[in-house]
């Protein structure tokens, strides 16, 4: 029957998706901490706050929010790349810390550092 035929490719992406659901399961042998939540908000010429905490291992989502009128950048040295965030603009930095310690993180535009966008993310075990 024509009607039947029409409910294959259906029925054959359901099957897909949840075989792909139970590969990503199988994939993640540990449980994973929920994600941690961080904002950081750049102004001219300043962050709204200097000091960030995380966790090792635990996955951190860093909304970085410029507020200014001209281009500030986010960067921690050996740890997160350097991107220029204009202004307006919302970036997202996803990393997981992976040693505990005290990281410096700052506007990589010429000046900016000096100025006074710099902070310190700490991260605990
Ligand atoms: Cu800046």
């Amino acid at each position: 029957m024509p009607s039947r035929k029409t409910h294959t490719p259906l029925r054959l992406s359901i099957g897909l998706t949840l075989l792909s659901l139970a590969l990503a399961a199988c994939g993640n042998s540990a449980p994973r901490p929920d994600p941690l939540a961080l904002t950081l908000h750049a102004q001219d010429i300043k962050f709204d706050v200097n000091s960030l905490s995380a966790t090792v291992g635990q996955p951190v989502t860093l909304t970085y929010i410029n507020q200014g009128v001209i281009d500030h950048a986010f960067i921690i040295d050996d740890f997160v790349e350097e991107q220029t965030v204009t202004p307006g603009q919302t970036a997202t930095f996803n990393f997981t810390p992976a040693v505990a310690g005290s990281f410096e993180f700052y506007c990589a535009i010429a000046g900016h550092k000096a100025a006074g966008m710099t902070g310190t993310l700490i991260i605990t075990q």
